[in-house]
């Protein structure tokens, strides 16, 4: 087992992991920018290093600093967490060559899903559906037309190198599809340095599903189920769920399938995500994996009664997957349990969303049956404006749906912060909304109710 764990992130996931670290009687590095000298993960860690400027570019992208601070500290594994590097295929591949274990997927697999082209060939040759469109990137206007054709309107074009909604583009014809490649190219170009774009038939109101996968070193790999993450603006995800209303019991035999194929393709080692596009018909398209631990990991974590940073440690290490044995053909390792909820809690006004920094003079935090927070916040900490905006992560569990809404509406009567803006607000309001209290809501249902629901 590892020694010594230097945690490259903050915030919140940088004392989640620090957490599995003293579980696993690990000693810990927490890094930190110039901003965050009084950032609680760095208080939690036994050791820290300032690796540079409060802009993410000098710190905590700064991957010669990191591996420097690495060095120094004498650790013996790099944990990412979520966004930073953790998806930097670069990275991973530096930390091994200068002899630190990198705690995620290989870089090769990292490279093969952060190519959303490649990723969807790559799904397609292990037989899980994909959107109906292009075999790989456009190669000018008239392939994308003909391709238009042969799909029917409306179209979307992604970028290839993009991700979590970044770089798409809506078209309804082909006056429309001639602008949006040309649009599409040009801002993928500029965001990703790559202008290639892909083109897909555009679903109207799907639902956003997602599995969580765990693989190990021994080739073992499972599913942990689902998490229904349709609620969101701007491809901000702002509450999640598991199970997902919408599933039965054969829809998600079928779907944690199709996701452990998908990982089996790329050798994934470690916690990964595939995501789907479920259409109000039961059908369902692989749309991304995602080679990282996520934000909303909490809610599997809360089903099934199972440590997913441990996991990831342990995996890293190189043991076998913890739980188990995997009962004949379907699968899984756990059994779930109950429902779960997590709310987004963001520094930001609950009603334009503009980013709210500043000192929180008042910070008291719900607990009780069912209750978890994670955060990195405290009375008197001054959120810096330079990173994202999310402070706190409030997950509830219950017996069942109805149990996790309730004590989700009381956690949050009780979560109170004093000095910014947040989103608590905006959660009570959906929390009374027959729509999400029901579960009926897609991809396109939050957006719908901010221009409708006048807010209070
Ligand atoms: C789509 C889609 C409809 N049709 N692809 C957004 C995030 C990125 N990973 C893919 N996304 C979408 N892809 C086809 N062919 C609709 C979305 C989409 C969406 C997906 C998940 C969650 C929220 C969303 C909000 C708007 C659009």
């Amino acid at each position: 087992m590892f020694q010594k764990i230097l945690v490259a992130n903050r915030g919140e996931i940088a004392l989640r992991v620090i957490a599995a670290c003293k579980e696993l009687s690990i000693a810990t590095v927490a890094v930190h920018s110039v901003a965050d000298r009084d950032s609680l993960h760095v208080r939690a860690a036994d050791e820290s290093v300032c690796i540079g400027p409060a802009a993410p570019s000098g710190s905590y992208l700064n991957i010669t600093s990191i591996v420097a601070a690495a060095e120094i500290t004498g650790a013996d594994a790099v944990h990412p967490g979520y966004g930073f590097l953790a998806e930097n295929a670069h990275f991973a591949e530096i930390l091994e060559e200068v002899g630190l274990k990198w705690i995620g997927p290989s870089p090769d697999a990292i490279r093969r899903m952060g190519d959303k082209s490649v990723a969807k060939s790559t799904v397609k040759k292990v037989g899980v559906a994909t959107v109906p469109g292009s075999p790989g990137p456009l190669e000018s206007i008239e392939d994308a037309m003909n391709l238009a054709e042969g799909v029917g309107y409306p179209v979307l074009l992604k970028a290839v190198a993009g991700g979590g909604g970044r770089g798409m583009r809506v078209a309804r014809s082909d006056k429309e599809l001639a602008a949006a490649f040309d649009l599409a190219t040009s801002e993928a170009e500029r965001a990703f340095g790559n202008g290639s774009v892909y083109l897909e038939k555009y679903l109207a109101e799907p639902r956003h599903i997602e599995i969580q996968i765990f693989g190990d070193r021994a080739g073992r790999i499972v599913h942990l189920g689902e998490r229904e993450c349709s609620l969101q603006r701007r491809h901000q995800k702002i509450l999640e769920e598991s199970p997902s209303p919408a599933l039965t019991d054969a829809l998600r035999a079928k779907m944690g399938a199709a996701a452990v194929a998908v990982a089996k393709a790329v050798d994934y080692v470690g916690a990964g995500t595939v995501e789907f596009l479920l259409d109000d018909d039961g059908s369902f398209y692989f749309m991304e994996m995602n080679t990282r631990i996520q934000v909303e990991h909490p809610v599997t974590e809360m089903v099934t009664g199972l440590d997913l940073v441990k996991e990831q440690i342990r995996v890293a290490a190189g043991e076998p997957l913890s739980f188990g044995p995997t009962p004949p053909g379907d699968g899984l390792g756990w059994r779930p349990q109950g429902h779960a909820i997590e709310f987004r809690i963001n520094a930001e006004d609950p009603v334009t969303f503009a980013p709210s920094p500043g000192t929180i003079t008042t910070l008291h935090l719900p607990g009780g049956p069912g209750v978890r927070v994670d955060t990195a916040a405290y009375s008197g900490w001054k959120i810096p404006p330079y990173y994202d905006s999310l402070i706190a992560k409030l997950i509830v569990h219950g017996r069942d749906r109805e149990e996790a809404l309730s004590r989700g509406r009381r956690a949050l009567e009780l979560f109170i912060v004093e000095g910014v803006k947040t989103t608590i607000p905006l959660h009570l309001r959906l929390l009374d909304d027959p729509d999400v209290r029901r579960g009926r809501v897609s991809t396109k249902w939050l957006e719908r109710w901010l221009k409708s629901a006048p807010p209070r």
